[in-house]
């Protein structure tokens, strides 16, 4: 697919808000472009804009499904949870900057026919990226709309052939303390593990991306290679993969490990069901003043409510 993003440079303070986030630095480096513009055009007005966004800009029409806008390439790279860099939001992405993602290898096994190991180059070239705008809402009750770049997890997981036993896929981030200093809490058990259900894993909303606003992903936002599952709460797309592997029983995750009664094993946005220290029935969408009702299963019920007939979705949370 083409890159929709770039195509029209678009200050972002147009699209939304000037964002929270900005750091220092970025101001600086936004605020000594615009300068340099304002000296090329010196009949433009220039005096009472803002800073011209340094970073790609969407195109005013660039809006999710249910019309709103995406969040600002700034927001999106700049506010997130990274647990194995620092709990700090806005220091993910100072600590991410120098993270290896180069070589990388991702290990597809378990209960698979043909189990395969890729190379990142690999994945870029057998699976055409397509873009797909999809909203993040975090169990923190906060949430963005980002413009991925990426592939089906389907597509991936046909490839390798999974055996009629294959129940789950299980997911393992990168375990590499010397580069993630977030890894020496021992308050989780790492590596970051996550899973998803066969059926849920094949639908064809689960996203394994590798781009942002059609750039290569940031290390903040999970580079090389991380899932997006846009009906579920943020912490199941996992980020930094190394391992996809197809098993027979419901594997353990790092949240569900940390506190089984606060991070079910399903965690499909659900406004009806509270977290048990805060409310889950509103969000604060990054970028905006007031705060937004949350839809069921953030708003793609209609792809996978089947997924979960004759489930009690407010015990299997
Ligand atoms: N490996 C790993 N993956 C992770 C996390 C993490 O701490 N480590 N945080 C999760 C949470 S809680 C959210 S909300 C999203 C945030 O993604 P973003 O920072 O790209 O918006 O990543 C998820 N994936
Ligand atoms: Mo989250």
């Amino acid at each position: 697919m083409t890159n929709l993003y770039k195509s029209v440079p678009i200050r972002s303070s147009e699209i939304t808000p000037k964002h929270e986030y900005l750091s220092r630095r970025d101001f600086m480096k936004a605020a000594s472009l615009a300068a340099g513009a304002a000296f090329l055009t010196a009949c433009a007005p220039s005096a009472t804009e803002e800073p011209q966004n340094a970073e790609p800009g969407p195109t005013s029409g660039a809006t999710d499904e249910l019309g709103d806008p995406v969040n600002t390439y700034e927001d999106i790279t700049h506010y997130n949870n990274y647990y194995e860099f620092t709990v700090d939001k806005q220091g993910v992405a100072g600590l991410a900057q120098d993270f290896t993602t180069n070589p990388w290898t991702i290990e597809v096994g378990g209960l698979v026919n043909k189990p395969k190991t890729f190379a990142i180059e690999d994945i870029l070239k057998l699976f055409p990226q397509e873009e797909r705008i999809y909203r993040l809402r975090c169990v923190e009750a906060w949430s963005m709309v980002i413009p991925w770049t990426g592939f089906s997890l389907a597509s991936l997981l046909e490839m390798v052939e999974p055996t009629s036993d294959a129940k789950y896929v299980r997911f393992e981030t990168v375990y590499r303390p010397e580069e993630m200093r977030g890894q020496k809490s021992p308050f989780y058990t790492w590596p970051y593990q996550e899973g998803l259900r066969i059926d849920e894993a094949m639908n064809e909303l689960a996203l394994l991306a590798t781009g942002i606003y059609g750039e290569t992903i940031l290390p903040q936002n999970g580079a090389p290679i991380r899932l997006v599952v846009p009906w579920k709460y943020g912490f199941k797309s996992i980020k930094s993969i190394v391992k996809i592997e197809l098993v027979s029983e419901q594997p353990a995750t790092l949240w569900n490990n940390a506190g089984p009664n606060e991070y079910g094993f399903y965690a499909n946005v659900n406004p009806g069901v509270d977290h048990p220290r805060w409310s889950q029935a509103t969000e604060r969408r990054i970028g905006e003043i007031s705060r937004r009702g949350t839809l069921p299963f953030n708003g793609y019920g209609e792809q996978v409510r089947h997924l979960y007939e004759g489930m009690d979705l407010s015990v299997n949370y």
